[in-house]
């Protein structure tokens, strides 16, 4: 199997994680790629154009994170990281997916040239996202899985490291002091340690 990646990338960031965490390492190579690009070596695997993409032994191309995911813990055979029969840990995933989301617009928008740039969307993925980060700190991080065993404390991982790297704009350490241990804390890994993307300069 191969993985499409970029190192700058979240969400392909956390499925290399889970990768790594599911021992599938040796059976799935991976290959970085380009963005935005039409001699990508992406494309004639996913006209999307979008990474995270997984291709299977047969061919068929997976796209989209929890599908990957989902995927990845079916042929690993282990506990899964994306805990389908548990509504606590969807709630959990799907939140952070909404995050994650949410900061990619409004990083989106700081990419186009100042005069392009909408104004009411960067207040309002602002928004959104201080008021997601309000809520993990307020529970103090209670719901948050404290290790990588855990598709949605992956992906807070991967989110909250794009904006240590390249969502520099958003201060989301401020005022968060749980918010930040857990990061900190999860941030040791090997596994992410081993896969810091590169700086953007946003
Ligand atoms: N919903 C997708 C989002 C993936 C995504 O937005 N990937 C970005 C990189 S972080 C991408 O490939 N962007 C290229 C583009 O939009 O052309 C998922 O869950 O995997």
């Amino acid at each position: 199997m191969r993985l499409f990646f970029v190192p700058g990338s979240p969400y392909a960031r956390a499925v290399r994680i889970a990768v790594a965490e599911l021992g599938l390492g040796d059976r799935i190579a991976a290959v970085e790629t380009t963005l935005r690009d039409p001699a990508s070596t992406l494309l004639p695997y996913n006209p999307v154009g979008r990474v995270p993409a997984l291709v299977l032994d047969d061919g068929t191309v997976l796209t989209e994170t929890p599908l990957i995911l989902a995927t990845l813990d079916r042929i690993s055979g282990q506990p899964p990281l994306l805990r389908l029969e548990d509504p606590a840990a969807m709630a959990a995933y799907g939140r952070v997916t909404g995050l994650l989301d949410g900061i990619a617009v409004w990083n989106r928008e700081l990419r186009r040239p100042v005069q392009e740039r909408s104004p009411g969307v960067i207040a309002l993925e602002e928004t959104r996202a201080n008021r997601v980060a309000d809520v993990l700190e307020a529970e103090g991080a209670r719901g948050l899985h404290p290790g990588s065993r855990d598709a949605a404390a992956i992906l807070l991982g991967c989110a909250l490291g794009y904006c240590e790297r390249r969502h520099t704009v958003w201060r989301w350490r401020e005022g968060r002091p749980a918010l930040a241990a857990w990061f900190d804390a999860f941030a040791e890994r090997p596994v992410f340690q081993a896969t810091v993307p590169p700086p953007s300069g946003i």
